[in-house]
């Protein structure tokens, strides 16, 4: 007989033999019966160890064998309302595969404790939870790159521009040069459209921000698109459907992650293009009326950006920041005062979830402003030539995976969203 999967035996009949292997998730005895809650990467199950029913030494071994010990196990399926799923296995055989030491981890721990031992609370139900939907999530931005013609391209993450402003790059010494540790891969995806024209890629991020906030980790999953003849509306339209196409799919695709986490599917189905778009001097004029003290030029703060989408059940656009508050490569608009960019804030509060601009095109103007921001010119020059040879519109956007994940799967913190997260005070295990 073949090892299954738990999910598996949960749908067998009663009497049916099962087989299955895991580690022990709970345990507790009565003298002659032990019970022991299986999981593996499907889900638990109980089993129930009687004295009488298997041999004296896997009797033994049962009553050693500590939480997280591996094993093997066979019996027969048996219903029982109050185990979890319902079904339960009597067991016949009982086989330990690797002792557990005492597990360190148990019921009320610090946070700082759970993020010294991540390497094995990665194991908790909620975490797998987690990392599934987040697994699943990745399969279905894949799916909708393919379906719309996307290429998806392998940019390089060792790199001499800091994109998204000096003050916040990992820089490193390679072989005597200094080098960072990308912010982007924009400039690497404007290259690439024009061969391929529409480009996507998933790189992980790095920014070197002193915040400490339940939205900062200092490595992120970056998915960035960058595409040739497009403005900045029809970015922004592109944007819509794809995080339109993630949360439907997402509602239909990944019911069990979701009910765990605690997130209804018909959040994610109202999710519907189009989405909202407001201009930077009204979302200004907006939060002021609430009462907020912010004027023209300031950036936005986490209660600035839950205030915006107070009362939306989708995400929303702010569009037109001003020049001074974004980026060099941002195509400076009609009006000379703002860009065209938009950033895409997730309801609930759960803040920024993409940036995404029409690039500038003239040359000077990006000069002007990499010199405001202490930029070394000469290594950009690859960069402008892609403006001196056939430029064309174009416009892209990046996306934080882990923020995306954040909103969906509802969860209070971004390391949660992410194995090992790295944040300022952290990069161990
Ligand atoms: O700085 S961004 O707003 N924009 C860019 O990097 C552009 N160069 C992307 C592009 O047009 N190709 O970052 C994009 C997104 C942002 O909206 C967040 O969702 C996420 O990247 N992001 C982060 N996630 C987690 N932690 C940190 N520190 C972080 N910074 C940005």
């Amino acid at each position: 007989m073949k090892f299954e999967k738990i999910k598996d035996v949960i749908k067998k009949e009663e009497g049916q033999k099962a087989k299955i292997r895991g580690w022990i998730y709970r345990k507790r005895s009565s003298g002659k019966i032990i019970f022991i809650v299986i999981r593996d990467s499907t889900g638990i199950i109980q089993t129930i160890v009687e004295k009488e029913k298997i041999s004296n030494e896997e009797f033994k071994k049962a009553e050693k064998a500590l939480i997280e010990s591996s094993v093997e196990i066979e019996g027969t399926v048996h219903e029982d309302k109050r185990a979890p799923g319902g079904k339960e296995i009597h067991v016949t055989k009982f086989n330990v595969v690797g002792f557990a030491q005492d597990f360190p981890i148990t019921e009320y721990q610090s946070v700082e404790f759970l993020l010294d031992n991540r390497h094995l609370w990665i194991r908790s139900r909620k975490l797998t939870e987690v990392m599934k939907l987040k697994a699943k999530m990745l399969r279905i931005i894949r799916r909708w790159f393919d379906e719309n013609d996307f290429y998806e391209v392998t940019p390089s993450v060792i790199t001499t521009n800091a994109a998204e402003g000096g003050a916040t790059v990992f820089s490193f010494d390679y072989f005597g040069q200094e080098a960072f540790l990308s912010q982007t891969a924009q400039m690497y995806l404007e290259a690439l459209i024009f061969s391929l024209e529409n480009v996507w890629c998933l790189t992980p991020s790095f920014r070197a921000e002193k915040s400490r906030t339940r939205r900062h980790l200092t490595e992120y999953w970056h998915l960035e698109a960058e595409e040739a003849w497009l403005n900045n509306e029809e970015n922004m339209k592109l944007q819509e459907e794809l995080i339109s196409y993630v949360c439907q799919s997402i509602a239909k695709e990944c019911k069990d992650e979701l009910e765990f986490l605690g997130r209804d599917p018909k959040d994610l189905k109202i999710v519907e293009p189009p989405f909202k778009r407001i201009k930077y001097k009204d979302a200004i004029k907006m939060l002021n009326e609430k009462g907020f003290d912010i004027k023209w030029g300031d950036d936005f703060g986490a209660p600035h950006e839950k205030a915006l989408v107070e009362g939306e059940e989708k995400p929303i656009f702010v569009t037109h920041f001003p020049v001074e508050s974004k980026a060099f490569y941002m195509k400076i608009s009609p009006d000379g005062k703002t860009v065209e960019c938009a950033d895409m804030l997730a309801p609930e509060g759960y803040g920024e979830i993409i940036g995404g601009s029409e690039r500038e095109e003239n040359i000077d103007s990006m000069i002007e402003r990499l010199k405001k921001d202490g930029a070394n010119i000469k290594n950009y020059e690859w960069y402008f030539d892609l403006r001196r040879y056939g430029s064309v519109p174009h416009s892209g956007f990046g996306l934080g995976i882990e923020r995306l994940l954040c909103w969906i799967a509802k969860l209070e913190h971004i390391r949660d969203a992410t194995p090992f997260p790295r944040l300022v005070r952290r990069a161990y295990p």
